[in-house]
C-alpha cells in the first residue's frame, strides 16, 4: 500500500477523519503508529553470536525522525506532509523526549543501538522502563529548579511482550515486565529490539516535585532514572534497580538461548555481554548462580560467564566508581552474597595484592574489579582514557591481565547528528561529494578537495548562519532571550560538573564584561551559550549555574556591555535542544580538565557540524587535534601527565595544587573576585556566589586556575581567526571532513573485530 494509502486508513480508524483534517498531535500519533508497527514487523538480523548491550541508561531522545530516516521514509514523509501544508518538524515537536539517561554514557548506549542495527548485527539493549527520565530543569530565581518529567503517554515506542521474568530480593519477589523498543537498521531490513524491564504496578503519579517514596521499592523500583544518591534509601534504591534490571535480562538471556537450541554450558558460544559501566556489573554473580542452580558446576558457570562478559570503563572519577556496601547486597539480593565472596576468595587466594581485591577491608564491593577478573575484555573509550587506565588507574590490574586491555574511541550516529539534525550541511555535503558517506564515513575526507572552493566555502558559511537563525528563533520562543546572530555562537552544552569546567568559561564571561566596561572594545561581539544540568544533590554544580544565570541577568542589564557579549543559559538542556544547538555552533567548547573527561562525544557532534574546537588535550580531544591538525582546533592548557603529577603532589617543592598560588596572579584575582563584587551581589544569592569563591580560590580541585589564563588566551584568538571567514569556513570544512572517524558506526566495527565477534546478519 502507498504510504499515503496507508496514513488514510490509520487516521480514519483512529480518529474517524483524513490526514489533512488531524491536528499536529494526531498526525504525529499517527506516524508513531505507523513507524512503530512497521520496525516491529522487521525480522531480527540472522543470530550467530548474539551481543545484549547492558545499560542502565538508553538517552534514545525523540525517535520518530530516527526511526523514518532508518526505514527510509523520512523523504517521503517530509513530501507528504508538505504537500498537505505540513511540517515534519512540527509534527516531530509533539514527541515527548525520552530523557533515560544523564548524559554522554546513555548517549552513547543509544547510538551503539542505532549502528549495531545499521550493520545488521544481532545486538539487543538491556534497561529499565523509567517512567520519568532526567527531571525537566526550571530555572526561577536564577536557579535550577527540577520537576519530574514524563514521557510514556497512551501511544508510544513501548511494545508490551507479555514476558515476565520473577527477580528474588531480599525477602519478596518481583515480576520484571518487559516492553520493547524497536530499533530498525538503516541500510538493512532486520531491527534489534531495546529491552526495557517495568515493574508490575508503577506509581500512580504525581508527585510534589521529584520527591517520592525510595523505600516502596514495589511501585518505585522504575520511577525515576538514578534517583538521588546523596542520601541511603536512594542508594539502596539503585543497587535493587541495578539487580532487577540483570536478573531479569540474565534470565531473558538464557531462555533466548535455550529457544535457540543451545545448551547453557554453550552460553559464551552464542552469547556476549557488553557491560556499560559498572550498573549492570551484578549479571556476573546473577549469571552464575542462575547456571548453577540450572546444574553447571561453580567452575563450569565461572568459566562460560568469564567468556561472555565484557566490561567498558567510562570514568576515572574516583567518586563515580562504583563501591557498594556488601550489606547492601545482602539486604537486596541475598543469594548473591556467597558468589561475590567465593569469586573474591579466588581473587585473594591467586593474588596477595589487596588492591586488585573485589571485597575490600570495609567490605564493600569493588565492582570495577569483579567485572576485570570475571570479564575476557576491559575497554576506554579513547586512546587517551584507556593509556591512563592502563598506566594509572588500573595500572595493578593491566600487569595482570594486558590481553583484555583494549581502546575502542566513541563515535556518535551521523544519522541523527548529521544527516536528521543538520539537512543544509547535508544537502551540502551531498552536492559535493554524493551520497556514498552515509555507509562509509570515511568518504567525508573527499571534501578536503574542496578546501579552495569559494563556491562551497561560502555555502558552509549560509549554511552555518541558517542554524543560527534558527536557533535564534528558538531562543526567542522559548525563553525570551535575544541573541545576536551575527555574533560568534561559542557553545558549552553537557552535564554540569566542575571537572568539565564550566566555571572556567563563566571566568572567560568575566574578563570579557570587565573589559568592555572598561572601554576596551572587542573585535566582535561573542554569545557565549551553556546547557546543563545539575544533578539535584550537587551543591556546587547549582552554584555554577547560579554564576552563569546571574552573568546572563548582569550583562542583559548593561546597555554598554549587551551588545558585544551576550552569555545565555538554555532550560532544560536534553537531546532535542542538542540537535539545535549544535548545527548553530562556531566555537565548540571541550574544555575539562585534562585527564578527567574519558572521552566525550558532544566534541564529535559538534566537529560533524563544522564547529571548531576550543579544547584541552583530554579525551577524544587528542585524538580529534591528530586529525585535523593545528590550523583546525584551538587547543591550550596542561597536559595529562601533569595533572596527574599534580594530583600525586609531585611537583618539585613536594606539595600538590595550590590554587592560591595561580590566584595571586593580578588578572586572575580581579576574575574569581568578581564573584563575590558588589554588582554580583547585588543579583545573585550571597551565600551561593560566597561558597563558590570560596572553592575557587582555596580548593579548585579540577585546576581550573591552572589553566584560566592559556584558555583566555586561546579563545580570543578563535574569536580573532572567526573574523576571516574564507579561513574559518576551511577550518570548518576540514573538521566535517575529518568527522568520518567518529561515526559509531565505526567504533561498532572495532567493538565487533576486537571483542565480540557477531556474525553479520547480511
Ligand atoms: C557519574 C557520576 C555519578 C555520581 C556523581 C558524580 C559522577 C560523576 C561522573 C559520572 C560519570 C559516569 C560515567 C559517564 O557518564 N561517563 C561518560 O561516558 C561518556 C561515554 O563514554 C564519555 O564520553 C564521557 O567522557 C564520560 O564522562
Amino acid at each position: 500500500m502507498e504510504l499515503n494509502e496507508q496514513l488514510f486508513q490509520l487516521t480514519q480508524e483512529r480518529f474517524g477523519r483524513s490526514p489533512d483534517q488531524c491536528d499536529d498531535h494526531q498526525l504525529y500519533e499517527a506516524l508513531l503508529l505507523l513507524t512503530c508497527r512497521m520496525a516491529k514487523e522487521r525480522p531480527a538480523p540472522e543470530t550467530g553470536r548474539k551481543l545484549y548491550y547492558f545499560s542502565a541508561e538508553f538517552l534514545i531522545g525523540k525517535l520518530l525522525s530516527n526511526n523514518l530516516l532508518a526505514l527510509g521514509l523520512h523523504e517521503p514523509v517530509g513530501k507528504l506532509l508538505a504537500s498537505m501544508g505540513r511540517d515534519l518538524g512540527v509534527i516531530e515537536s509533539m514527541e515527548p523526549e525520552p530523557s533515560l539517561g544523564n548524559g554522554g554514557l546513555g548517549r552513547l548506549a543509544a547510538c551503539f543501538l542505532d549502528s549495531i542495527a545499521a550493520l545488521g548485527l544481532p545486538g539487543d539493549g538491556v534497561g529499565l522502563n523509567y517512567h520519568y527520565g532526567l527531571f525537566q530543569q526550571k530555572f526561577s530565581q536564577n536557579k535550577q529548579q527540577e520537576e519530574p518529567n514524563p514521557w510514556i503517554e497512551e501511544d508510544s515506542w513501548l511494545i508490551p511482550t507479555g514476558k515476565t521474568f520473577s527477580v528474588p530480593f531480599g525477602g519478596f519477589e518481583l515480576n520484571a515486565v518487559l516492553y520493547d523498543i524497536a530499533v530498525p537498521g538503516a541500510y538493512n531490513q532486520y531491527a534489534n529490539r531495546l529491552h526495557l524491564f517495568d515493574v508490575e504496578q508503577p506509581a500512580a503519579q504525581p508527585w510534589v516535585g521529584i520527591d517520592f517514596d525510595k523505600g516502596d521499592i514495589v511501585h518505585n523500583l522504575t520511577s525515576f532514572l538514578y534517583p538521588d544518591d546523596s542520601d541511603d534509601p536512594g542508594r539502596l534504591l539503585r543497587v535493587y534497580q541495578q539487580y532487577f534490571m540483570v536478573s531479569a535480562g540474565a534470565q531473558l538471556i538464557l531462555q533466548e538461548l535455550e529457544e535457540r537450541g543451545f545448551a547453557l554450558k554453550e552460553l559464551a558460544d552464542h552469547v556476549v555481554i557488553q557491560i556499560n559501566d559498572t550498573h549492570p556489573s551484578m549479571v556476573i554473580p546473577e549469571l552464575i548462580r542462575l547456571l548453577t542452580q540450572r546444574g553447571l558446576t561453580l567452575d563450569e558457570a565461572v568459566d562460560q560467564v568469564s567468556r561472555t562478559c565484557a566490561y567498558t570503563n567510562h570514568t576515572i572519577l574516583a567518586e563515580a566508581l562504583e563501591k557498594w556496601p556488601l550489606a547492601f547486597i545482602e539486604k537486596v539480593a541475598p543469594q548473591l552474597v556467597p558468589i561475590i565472596q567465593e569469586l573474591d576468595r579466588r581473587v585473594k587466594a591467586a593474588h596477595p595484592d589487596p588492591k586488585v581485591s573485589i571485597l575490600d577491608g570495609s567490605n564493600r564491593v569493588h565492582m570495577a574489579h569483579m567485572d576485570i577478573h570475571y570479564g575476557f575484555s576491559v575497554n576506554g573509550v579513547a586512546a587517551l582514557h584507556t593509556e591512563i587506565l592502563k598506566n594509572s588507574e588500573l595500572k595493578p590490574f593491566y600487569d595482570l591481565y594486558p590481553q583484555k586491555f583494549n581502546n575502542k574511541t566513541n563515535g556518535v550516529t551521523l544519522r541523527r547528528w548529521l544527516e536528521a539534525c543538520n539537512p543544509g550541511l547535508t544537502a551540502l555535503v551531498d552536492d559535493c561529494i554524493g551520497p556514498k558517506w552515509r555507509q562509509d564515513p570515511d568518504q567525508l575526507e573527499k571534501l578536503l578537495d574542496y578546501q579552495t572552493d569559494g563556491v562551497v566555502l561560502d555555502r558552509l558559511l549560509a549554511v552555518k548562519q541558517n542554524s543560527k537563525d534558527l536557533l535564534c528563533r528558538l531562543l526567542w520562543a522559548k525563553q525570551h532571550i535575544e541573541l545576536d546572530p551575527q555574533s560568534v555562537f561559542d557553545i558549552q552544552v553537557k552535564r554540569l560538573h566542575e571537572y568539565k569546567r564550566q566555571q572556567m568559561n563563566a571566568l572567560y564571561v568575566i574578563h570579557k564584561y570587565l573589559e568592555i566596561q572598561a572601554g576596551h572594545i572587542p573585535e566582535r561581539p561573542v554569545t557565549v551559550l551553556f546547557g546543563a544540568k545539575a544533578a539535584p544533590a550537587y551543591v556546587m554544580a547549582k552554584h555554577i549555574i547560579h554564576l552563569i544565570l546571574c552573568l546572563h541577568e548582569l550583562i542583559e542589564r548593561s546597555p554598554q556591555v549587551r551588545p558585544w557579549l551576550r552569555v545565555a543559559m538554555v532550560e532544560n538542556y536534553n537531546v532535542t535542544w542538542a540537535e539545535r544547538l549544535i548545527p548553530a555552533c562556531d566555537i565548540s567548547e571541550q574544555i575539562s580538565l585534562a585527564s578527567k573527561e574519558a572521552s566525550g562525544t558532544g566534541n564529535m557532534k559538534f566537529m560533524a557540524n563544522g564547529a571548531v574546537t576550543l579544547g584541552t588535550l583530554d579525551g577524544a580531544n587528542v585524538e580529534i587535534a591528530q586529525l585535523v591538525g593545528q590550523d583546525n582546533i584551538y587547543t591550550f592548557g596542561a597536559h595529562s601527565d601533569d595533572v596527574i603529577r599534580l594530583y600525586k603532589g609531585n611537583r618539585p617543592d613536594g606539595r600538590g595544587y595550590d590554587p592560591l598560588q595561580y590566584y595571586h596572579s593580578p588578572s586572575v584575582e580581579r576574575l574569581v573576585d568578581f564573584l563575590v563584587s558588589p554588582e554580583m551581589l547585588a543579583i545573585g544569592d550571597p551565600a551561593c556566589l560566597s561558597a563558590l569563591w570560596r572553592d575557587m580560590k582555596n580548593k579548585d580541585w579540577f585546576m581550573a586556575l591552572l589553566d584560566v589564563e592559556a584558555y583566555i588566551a586561546a579563545k580570543d584568538q578563535a574569536v580573532h581567526d572567526y573574523g576571516d571567514r574564507r579561513s574559518w569556513a576551511k577550518k570548518m570544512l576540514v573538521n566535517i571532513a575529518k568527522a568520518g572517524y567518529f561515526s559509531s558506526d565505526r567504533t561498532i566495527r572495532q567493538y565487533n573485530q576486537d571483542i565480540w565477534h557477531l556474525s553479520e546478519g547480511k
